[in-house]
């Protein structure tokens, strides 16, 4: 027990989402004792969530990895050689080394998780390794559909303004949850502020969700279908004369085009595609169209599915022609306040981006033009599987956890067996660490050194932080890329990544020691920009009609398109499977498949959840609490039923992420509640992103039978999909 001389507080920043809490965190030197609220923190001024709440349970938790490991049995077995930092890094130099001369960079493939702090320093890595293959389970499924079409259309990546003078008078949800995900750097607490307010809400969401629910209109819309919703909205708007004439005459060019476009997708086109009635789309858009100044806050149930591009195109489009870019209490355009992380893109020789699995066909994830060019996931494991356009040998994670967060696992297990060299470097020993050659440990947020423009790619503030604890045994990872780069004498291997923070902090007159000593950095906010700038885009106006699209053989105006399993696409699968299914909504527990260690989480959220609705339960025979199966086309899961009235009566909704740290060398156990059984990494895909569907599914669920019970069946259902009608 410390005494109270020796403990010292600290003020910092919480990263155990997307981050950005401020925190105190209490230490005795060597160990985290506790948390709590920073009431100094400009943005969250004293709030945490539950998670971040736990930061000492986490970082002392005692399963936490707590030295470099070597395989020594088979693959998963889980024997290991314990060995030094400097060992494990000599030798996996050299595999690397090798893997290099023999099959070229390009055989060697980095992986990296959502978000975290070492993100640009991972793809500065693979820059500089010469490997145009590096991948993230989110990018096409999550935030670059969000950020390259911001950037195609209006030249900058749009966010709430809940920071300025002015609150916004109306802000849409639109597949988005922020209460719970706090998502980007886009803070719970900012937005619970504003919600006190008088303002009007509207959540677009399958599920009435925590955030849909302090919301005045909730709109069910059927997964997948938003373009349709979208255009419908642009229909009214312009229909009944709501846009903002003097802001599109001046700022933006394709008006006409995009009127004549929308003038067949009206409410009631979109009503039957939508299963949203006329009448609630059109009051939805007069809403939006009217209120001034709006936010349309945007989420990542929009982009998991194949028709990414256009939905998100037409959401855009929403912003612009109701003037409300870049407004105070409207959506704002990044500041950018950090100079742009030094990516070592010019080391990347052309001849080996060419290499980059699926950039000829994803031209927006992986092509010249994409934001931050990425290999496709499945095309990956294709490559690792069947060799196929060439074979990839190594792989290299950095905090992330594919075998839970990738759609198809099993295929991603088959490929990783396959590989001459996979380290995985993670705080907890998890189902692919369990895979791995080498596992490494990695530092916790209250071990590290961090630089981060809040929110996320907008970069509107800084906030810093230094190591609180340094632990002797875990590393922080960009320490670890930057060893590897120097025995790897990588191009850039001569800076560190604190040499990186202080070249960013430049445009600010302060360096990396400075920043962390004031933590939080807030420039005021310059709004209009594109008055003395123009916008960032070609014409300099914002782009209703994309003509950069066009060129590239992408629609240049955006259009609705069926899911293609669904109720309308693929009828003849209802009988089997009668249900949209859509996975991932966020749960405040838990960050995707962390924490199912961590006790005081797992109490709260024991096991792995299914919503569905009431009438379905009743159909199914179904109780809350019981155990359900959830079957897709791709295989089935087990789950426990969340009966509920909050969910559109023919949607069903799984967690994702669940495995069981008490049962990790249980092969069966993987499978058990992996929602990533039940999507689709196969093709249709996004044409421009190769967005796979982990939302807008068709399954199953049916009560799970004890044995002797299982031959009575469960009461024939009226399929709810067939038959439904708008009011
Ligand atoms: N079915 C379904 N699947 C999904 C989604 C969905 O909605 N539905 N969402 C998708 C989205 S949007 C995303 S972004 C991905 C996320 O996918 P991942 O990023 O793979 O998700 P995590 O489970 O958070 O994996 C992170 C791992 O990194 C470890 N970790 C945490 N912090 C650090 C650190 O600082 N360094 C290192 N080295 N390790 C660390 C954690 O212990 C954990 O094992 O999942 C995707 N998968
Ligand atoms: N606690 C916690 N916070 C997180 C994460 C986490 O795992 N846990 N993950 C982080 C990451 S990487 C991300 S990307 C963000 C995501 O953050 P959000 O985008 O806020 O969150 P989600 O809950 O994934 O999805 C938002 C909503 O989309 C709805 N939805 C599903 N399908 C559709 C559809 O087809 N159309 C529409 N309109 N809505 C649909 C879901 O019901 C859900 O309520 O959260 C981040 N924050
Ligand atoms: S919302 Fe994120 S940053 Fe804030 S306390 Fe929770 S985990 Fe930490
Ligand atoms: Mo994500």
């Amino acid at each position: 027990m410390p005494l109270l001389a020796d403990i010292t507080t600290h003020r910092s920043i919480c990263r155990v989402c997307h981050g950005g809490c401020g925190v105190i965190v209490y230490s005795d030197g060597e160990r985290v004792l506790g948390v709590k609220g920073d009431v100094r923190s400009p943005i969250s001024r004293g709030w945490m969530c539950i998670k971040g709440l736990k930061s000492a349970d986490i970082a002392n938790h005692p399963q936490r990895l707590k030295t470099p490991l070597k395989r020594k049995g088979q693959r998963g077995q889980g024997l290991w050689q314990e060995i030094g930092w400097q060992e494990a890094l000599d030798e996996i130099a050299l595999r690397i080394d090798d893997l290099r001369g023999q099959h070229g960079a390009e055989s060697i493939v980095i992986g990296q998780g959502t978000g975290r702090h070492h993100y640009m320093h991972v793809v500065r890595f693979a820059n500089a390794l010469g490997t145009p293959n590096w991948y993230e389970p989110g990018l096409a499924q999550c935030l670059i559909p969000r950020i390259t079409v911001s950037h195609l259309t209006y030249g900058g990546l749009p966010v709430a303004d809940y920071y300025g003078q002015r609150a916004p008078e109306c802000i849409v949800f639109w597949g988005h949850n922020p209460l719970v995900s706090s998502a980007d750097a886009e803070l719970a607490p900012a937005l619970m502020r504003v919600l006190r307010n008088d303002c009007m809400t509207i959540a677009i969401d399958p599920r009435r969700s925590e955030t849909a629910r302090r919301c005045r209109m909730w709109l069910p819309i059927r997964p997948g279908t938003d373009a349709a919703l979208a255009l419908a909205m642009i229909n009214v708007i312009i229909a009944k004369g709501l846009y903002d004439a003097e802001f599109i005459d001046r700022h933006t060019v394709g008006f006409d085009e995009l009127r004549n476009h929308t003038v067949p997708f009206t409410p009631r086109w979109a009503s039957g595609i939508t299963r949203i009635s006329a009448a609630d789309i059109e009051e939805a858009a007069c809403l939006y169209g009217r209120l001034r100044p709006a936010v349309l806050e945007w989420g990542v149930g929009l982009e998991q599915n194949s028709n990414s591009l256009q939905g998100v195109r037409a959401v855009a489009i929403l912003r612009a022609i109701t003037g409300n870019l870049d407004s105070p209490g409207g959506d704002i355009l990044g500041m950018n306040v950090l100079r742009s992380y030094p990516l070592l893109r010019d080391k990347l020789p052309p001849e080996q981006s060419k290499k980059r699995i699926g950039a000829e066909r994803f031209k927006l994830l992986g092509g010249w033009r994409a934001y931050m060019p990425s290999a496709h996931i499945p095309g990956v494991f294709d490559a690792i599987n069947d060799g196929v356009p060439y074979r990839l040998r190594g792989l290299l994670i950095f905090g992330s956890n594919p075998l839970l967060t990738l759609a198809n696992p099993k295929r991603v297990l088959e490929g990783i067996k396959k590989l001459d060299l996979l380290v995985v470097t993670d705080m907890f020993m998890t189902p692919t660490a369990l895979q791995a050659d080498y596992v490494l440990p990695a530092a916790f947020w209250t071990e590290i050194d961090h630089l981060m423009g809040v929110p996320l790619v907008a970069e509107n503030f800084v906030f810093a932080q230094s190591a609180i604890v340094y632990t002797p045994h875990c590393r922080q990872d960009e320490w670890i890329i930057d060893e590897l780069s120097r025995r790897l004498h990588l191009p850039g291997s001569e800076v560190s990544f604190k040499d990186i923070f202080d070249y960013q902090l430049q445009p600010l007159g302060i360096n990396f020691a400075k920043a962390s000593e004031m933590i939080y950095i807030c420039p005021p906010h310059r709004y209009y920009k594109y008055l003395q700038d123009g916008f960032r885009t070609p014409s300099g106006k914002v782009e209703l009609y994309s003509a950069s699209l066009k060129r590239m053989g992408y629609d240049p105006l955006p259009s609705h398109v069926e899911p293609p399993e669904g109720p309308e696409a693929s009828p003849e699968l209802l009988d089997e499977y009668p249900f949209v299914l859509i996975t991932g909504s966020r749960r405040v527990e838990f960050f995707h498949s962390e924490h199912r260690q961590i006790e005081a989480l797992r109490r709260r959220r024991p096991r792995p959840q299914a919503q569905l609705h009431t009438s379905v339960a009743k159909a199914r025979g179904i109780r809350h609490g019981d155990e359900v199966i959830i079957r897709t086309r791709r295989g089935q899961i087990t789950m426990t039923a969340e009966v509920t009235d909050d969910i559109a009566p023919y949607v069903v909704s799984v967690e994702h992420g669940w495995w069981f740290p008490e049962r990790l060398f249980d092969p069966e156990a993987l499978w058990q509640a992996n929602a990533n059984v039940l999507t689709d990494d196969a093709p249709p895909y996004d044409p421009a992103f190769g967005s796979y569907r982990l939302r807008g599914l068709l399954c199953d669920v049916r009560k799970k039978k004890k044995a002797k019970k299982e031959r009575g069946g469960s009461a024939p259902l009226q399929n709810p999909l067939q038959g439904h009608q708008c009011p």
